[in-house]
């Protein structure tokens, strides 16, 4: 639908989803992954691909956003990635109609400092959210188990509450597409 750098030029909504994480964790693919179309949101393979807020329709009036990714290590200034940060913790705290907000932790790196920082800042804010772990692929199948485990109980959820997708392959979708067509049907 559009994009924009601040909350506030964002159109309504009924009901929003919200897709954050570490920049390169593989927001913008798994949007992509979810609605089935390759082009939907701009993927790169060098992080900070993502500044702006990048509003999509998901139907009947809901919508979903790709957020610009924290914890970039690139070129840009401190400065720069201030700005990007504030534009997604302003839009976490004032964006009227987001029900649900989808954290994705790197499944084959596990939950980093930032990651962990993030989820306690949304856990005492009580904006319901969902850790997702991507690029399932990545991780060998042998390790798979102990991985999940690991991912849970250092995220501090129950390893059935963590959602494991890979854009790449197509694991874990339908799961997560439900899980964000039932937080945007209930608002
Ligand atoms: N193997 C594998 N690679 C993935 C998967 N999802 C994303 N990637 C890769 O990870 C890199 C980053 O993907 P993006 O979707 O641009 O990540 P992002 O979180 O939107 O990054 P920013 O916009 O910079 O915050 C790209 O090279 C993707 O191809 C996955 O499921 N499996
Ligand atoms: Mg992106």
């Amino acid at each position: 639908m559009t994009s924009a750098a601040d909350v506030d030029r964002l159109p309504e909504t009924r009901a929003e989803v919200a897709v954050v994480g570490r920049s390169n964790v593989g927001k913008s693919s798994l949007l992509n992954a979810l609605a089935g179309k390759r082009d939907l949101a701009r993927v790169s393979s060098k992080p900070g691909r993502t500044q702006l807020l990048n509003v999509f329709a998901a139907g009947e009036g809901t919508t979903v956003v790709d957020l610009p990714g924290y914890g970039y290590a690139g070129t840009v200034s401190q400065a720069t990635r201030g700005a990007w940060r504030q534009r997604m913790e302003r839009y976490l705290l004032d964006r009227e109609g987001l029900v649900l907000t989808l954290l994705l932790v790197d499944g084959e790196v596990g939950p980093t400092r930032l990651d962990l920082e993030m989820l306690g800042w949304l856990r005492g804010r009580e904006v319901l959210f969902q850790i997702v772990a991507t690029k399932h692929d990545k991780v060998k199948s042998s390790h798979r188990q102990k991985r999940k485990r690991e991912l849970a109980e250092r995220s501090g959820v129950d390893p059935g509450e963590v959602v494991w997708v890979s854009a790449e392959k197509g694991v874990g979708l339908d799961r997560l597409r439900a899980v964000v067509r039932d937080a945007l049907n209930r608002a």
